[in-house]
């Protein structure tokens, strides 16, 4: 373990990061992942049972979710799991009905979902995903723990949140997100090389609206080692490079690779959770979250604002700078959400 995962795991111990003390450290937690057979799934399982997520105090249960054809390949994937003997993994449970795998679960991060196959419409891909995440909500309705907290990976992420959200109506919709931490750490990182420093220097970042190539990640608000990023790139490298590669980084992974983002993915989806359970000690991060009108946008859509966690909890940061050209993309996005959100609107 580096020094900086032990200080990650450490933070779970300090107060000034208002850090959530429901759990008891002693209690193993039960954390359902779904798709756990997929890539992002084989890179994330090991990493929660090493204690990265919750810190390497707590003793945890994962609770795995396949479709039946997957359950062979899942079964290998336990076994590997086995074979780390990791100290803080108490029990694996390995399962194609929801119902099992979100038994008692305070943390469901729902990484399945069905990928777009050829000449399928976005719309096809919207409906056939959606059809899994009501099942999956109204499972999580019956099944989780009332304090669960969501993650949904699986995209249209965004929307499939929503969907999830709509059929727990038990559940606060305040327990539910969506990820775009992968887009505010490719932004960091896309930053940093422009700049020629360090990762660690770069705060304020985030990603607004969509996961998908719409989002906006906002410089405006970023700072770079105290000075503001806008001072130290020009508009025209924001608005022609920066801005476009953000958005189109996960197809230029896919067509470098063959294959979609997958440890990356993993790990924004580890630090999502960690950050949202231990807080983001006064760092900006990303979430895509229900909208509750902060800066205007109070349409029933999952959105992702610049967030800062706290006592296990978060809130969309206020009184950001959000000039024209902010808002106008922002407008962009919403607008995708609002026509994702048309296209479902039978299964809400
Ligand atoms: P894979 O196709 O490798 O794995 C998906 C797994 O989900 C498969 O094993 C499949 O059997 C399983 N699955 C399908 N339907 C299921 C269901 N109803 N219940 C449980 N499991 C089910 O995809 P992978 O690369 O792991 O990506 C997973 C999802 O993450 C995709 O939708 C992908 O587009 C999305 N991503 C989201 C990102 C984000 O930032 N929000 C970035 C990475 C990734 O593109």
């Amino acid at each position: 373990m580096t020094a900086h995962e032990v200080e990650q795991g450490c933070r779970a111990l300090e107060s000034d990061c208002g850090v959530s003390h429901e759990r008891t450290m002693s209690q193993p937690t039960r954390i359902a992942v779904t798709g756990a057979a997929g890539q992002i799934g084989y890179a994330l399982l090991f990493r929660i049972a090493a204690g990265e997520m919750l810190g390497p105090k707590q003793p945890l249960v994962l609770q795995l979710l396949e479709i039946p054809p997957a359950m062979d390949a899942l079964r290998g994937v336990v076994m590997e799991l086995e074979d780390c003997a990791s100290p803080l993994l108490r029990g694996v449970v390995a399962s194609s009905d929801p119902d099992e795998a979100f038994d008692g679960v305070e943390f469901a991060l729902l990484v399945g979902s069905r990928p777009r196959g050829p000449g399928m419409e976005r719309n096809e891909l919207l409906a056939v995903n959606g059809e899994i995440f009501t099942g999956q909500g109204s499972s999580i309705n019956r099944c989780a723990a009332k304090s669960v907290r969501v993650l949904v990976v699986g995209n249209p992420a965004n929307t499939n949140c929503l969907i999830a959200q709509k059929h727990a109506p038990d559940i606060d919709p305040r327990q539910f997100s969506a990820m775009t931490r992968l887009d505010q750490n490719r932004a960091a990182a896309q930053l940093s090389s422009k700049l020629g420093c360090d990762v660690a220097d770069v705060s304020g970042l985030a990603v607004w609206g969509n996961h998908s190539s719409t989002m906006f990640p906002d410089l405006v608000n970023a700072k770079v080692a105290g000075t503001s990023a806008m001072d130290l790139v020009s508009q025209d490298w924001y608005e022609a490079e920066f801005i476009p590669t953000i958005q189109q980084r996960g197809a230029s992974i896919i067509a470098a690779r063959g294959s979609s983002s997958a440890a990356s993915a993993a790990n924004a989806a580890v630090a999502h959770m960690r950050d949202w359970v231990q807080g983001s000690c006064g760092e900006t991060v990303s979430m895509g979250v229900l909208a509750d009108g902060s800066y205007g946008i109070a349409d029933d859509v999952i959105f992702s604002f610049p967030i800062a966690c706290k006592n296990g909890d978060w809130q969309v940061i206020s009184d950001l700078e959000v000039p024209e050209f902010s808002c106008e993309r922002i407008e962009t996005t919403r607008r995708e959400l609002l026509s994702e959100r048309a296209a479902v609107e039978h299964l809400l």
